[in-house]
């Protein structure tokens, strides 16, 4: 295609993986034999407030202990250097992008380094532990504060920035991520009914290879600064 002008980007767990993230699918879809969905759902919360913190507060301290990988380096060039307009949206809720230079990433399922208060709806940087103890900075309400993540059931965030992104887009790219999980499974299809490009780049086919127009199989570590490089060439 001759180059395009508004590149969205969509990545998923699988962008990751080789910082050494778990992706979710990839692990059963089980953490410590809890199925996802118990330590990912309000209603989870709800029954176990202390389980789901202790899921979260791992995975926040481990961000510590991971850096970006060559694919997450190569978006933030091609950020950089493309001459046209990029869009990184992001399922993710590690830092990694960010921490390999990438700006103004939407992170649609929420980040780990967030938390709000349920009570009064204060949202702050979180880095330390939660717990169901743990007041809200501005209220002061116990129990209040969550992880900033969006659980299944509740809405993504910044959707009609997303769909129209997507719909203006000339070439959609979907990076590490297996498809399973909407709305973000369905961007494929809009980036088509609205004309662009699609283009994924999973170490799998996905549950959606087949609407995109070309896919490419491998590791994200080479398939992606393979791609930034023909790219911006
Ligand atoms: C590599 C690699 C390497 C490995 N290199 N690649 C029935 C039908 C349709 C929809 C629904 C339904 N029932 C319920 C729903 C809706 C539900 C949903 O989709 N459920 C499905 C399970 C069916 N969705 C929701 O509830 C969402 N909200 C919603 O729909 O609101 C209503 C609404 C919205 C908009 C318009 C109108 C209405 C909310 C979804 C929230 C998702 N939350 C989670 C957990 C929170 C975050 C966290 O704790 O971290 O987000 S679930 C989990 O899945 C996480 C991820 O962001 C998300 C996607 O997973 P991802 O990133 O694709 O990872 P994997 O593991 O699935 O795949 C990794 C891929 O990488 C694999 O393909 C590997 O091969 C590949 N890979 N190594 C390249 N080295």
């Amino acid at each position: 295609m001759t180059h395009p002008l508004h590149i969205v980007i969509l990545t998923g767990a699988g962008i990751s993986a080789e910082s050494g993230i778990d992706t979710f699918r990839d692990a059963g879809g089980l953490w410590e034999n809890h199925p996802i969905e118990h330590v990912a759902t309000p209603e989870g919360f709800k029954a176990d407030p202390v389980l789901v913190h202790r899921f979260y507060n791992l995975r926040r301290a481990a961000l510590s202990t991971v850096k970006p990988n060559a694919a997450h380096v190569a978006l933030g060039q091609l950020q950089r250097e493309f001459k046209g307009q990029v869009t990184l949206i992001t399922q993710n809720v590690d830092d990694l992008h960010e921490r390999g230079g990438s700006s103004d990433v939407i992170h649609m399922h929420g980040e780990l380094l967030s938390a709000f208060c349920s009570a009064c709806d204060h949202r702050w940087r979180q880095v330390e532990d939660l717990s169901p103890q743990s007041p809200c900075p501005a209220c002061q309400t116990r129990g209040g504060p969550r992880p900033d993540i969006v659980w299944f059931g509740e809405m993504p965030y910044q959707m009609r920035r997303l769909e129209t992104a997507v719909k203006a887009c000339d070439l959609f790219v979907s990076i590490g991520t297996s498809g399973a999980v909407y709305p973000a499974a369905g961007f494929v299809h809009l980036a088509n009914t609205f004309g662009a490009q699609t283009l994924e780049l999973n170490l799998e086919p996905s549950q959606g290879s087949a609407a995109f127009d070309d896919a490419r199989h491998g590791p994200a570590t080479e398939l992606v600064p393979e791609w930034v490089r023909s790219t911006l060439a």
